[in-house]
């Protein structure tokens, strides 16, 4: 299977509060290094192309800029690009330092009143206020990383579904005189995209679970410009439910969010099978909490429910959230599946994708890093295999 990776999304490497303590963040440049020798290993059926955020063309980071800013508020991208240099410059965080919220934006118990909207002057508590936990730093290449992982979603969609428009640069963009050769080869049916940081617990102005932009909401924007009405599902496989994926389609009937995910686990404010869409998006939100020490048979019950509810809605496109912190030994997830059980699982979740309908595989996470090439190679095999239904 193909793999989109960037360089770039090696260089974010922050900490975070657990506990009582403050540590180097799971969510590392190791957990990538890990994925990238598996699958680039000799014996390896898979193939990673390798992209280049900072030397595309300025129309191309237009281009992407906007898709991001169909998701997320200008005040909180303006946030993530200036916040550490601003810092850096009145000498509040050191050269190789994280920035971490001290205040968050809070419910009064006033009947009525409403927090304001406004970001505060303060410049320690607009780190509060565009933020939701401690778990999300900002470091110098935070936002380098984190718009190198949205340009991979973002090429992602291109390559799946190539533009008519030769508007659209790529730095892979063949050469003009290659360009009808290049367009004889039809688009693959399913990729990966190596995005990190991931990317479905920030909602439209708030980083959080080690999520800055939400990848997945780059992809869905993109394939809209194209197909702008076309049904899209999202099958949420990582651990923690992503609430900000959730928060960006609730109200949207065009989108099905479906998620499988740890019972009374983190994000711990949302995931609830309560938790079903407002106005015309009613309906169109399915969450499927699971306990914790849950083991592959209870998981493959509930993974052919989440089957059934995308199959019943006949996308057009498939986005897949993918993480392994389901796998049994994670530091932060709770479930039990064995590296063996991912194969069966990806296979399973393979009959979601109606046949003739393309998906994207976006990472998500997953922190035991000696064992996320094996979880990855054998959750790949499974959906490389499976059937679309
Ligand atoms: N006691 C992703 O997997 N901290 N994010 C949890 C648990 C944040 C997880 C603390 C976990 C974020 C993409
Ligand atoms: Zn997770």
């Amino acid at each position: 299977m193909l793999a989109l990776h960037d360089a770039d999304c090696l260089l974010h490497e922050t900490v975070e509060f657990i506990g009582a303590k403050a540590i180097p963040a799971h969510e590392s440049p190791a957990r990538l290094q890990a994925i990238l020798s598996a699958l680039k290993a000799p014996d390896s059926s898979h193939q990673v192309q390798e992209l280049s955020y900072t030397s595309l063309p300025e129309t191309a980071k237009n281009d992407l800029f906007t898709t991001i800013s169909q998701n997320h508020d200008a005040g909180y991208l303006h946030h993530l690009q200036t916040v550490f240099s601003t810092w850096r410059d009145k000498d509040l965080v050191e050269a190789d330092g994280s920035i971490l919220p001290e205040c968050w934006r809070f419910p009064t118990s006033i009947k009525d009143y409403h927090v304001s909207p406004q970001a505060p002057r303060d410049i320690y508590a607009r780190a509060g206020f565009y933020a939701f936990d401690m778990s999300t730093g900002i470091m110098k290449t935070t936002w380098q990383s984190t718009i190198a992982s949205a340009n991979l979603a973002y090429q992602g969609v291109h390559t799946l579904f190539p533009p008519s428009s030769s508007s659209i640069a790529t730095t892979t963009s063949p050469a003009p005189e290659e360009a009808t050769e290049e367009a004889a080869t039809p688009p693959p049916t399913t990729l990966l995209t190596l995005c990190r940081p991931p990317g479905h617990h920030c909602d439209g102005a708030r980083a959080g679970g080690y999520c800055y932009v939400n990848n997945v909401a780059v992809a869905i924007s993109t394939y809209r410009t194209q197909f702008p009405t076309a049904r899209i599902a999202v099958l949420d496989l990582d651990f923690h439910h992503g609430n900000g994926t959730q928060e960006l389609y609730y109200a949207d009937p065009s989108v099905l969010y479906v998620s499988i995910h740890g019972e009374h686990e983190f994000p711990y404010y949302t995931g609830a099978a309560t938790e079903t869409g407002i106005g015309e998006g009613e309906g169109f939100n399915v969450n499927l909490p699971l306990a914790p020490e849950s083991g592959v048979g209870a998981y493959m019950e509930v993974l052919d429910k989440a089957v059934r509810e995308v199959r019943g809605f006949e996308p057009a496109f498939v986005v897949v959230s993918l993480g392994f912190d389901t796998y049994e030994l994670d530091p932060i997830g709770r479930f039990r599946i064995a590296t063996g059980d991912y194969e069966g699982i990806a296979r399973r979740a393979k009959g979601a994708v109606p046949e003739g309908v393309r998906s994207l595989v976006v990472l998500e996470g997953g922190y035991v890093v000696e064992k996320l090439g094996e979880n990855l190679l054998s959750w790949l095999k499974g959906w490389e295999e499976g059937t679309e239904e």
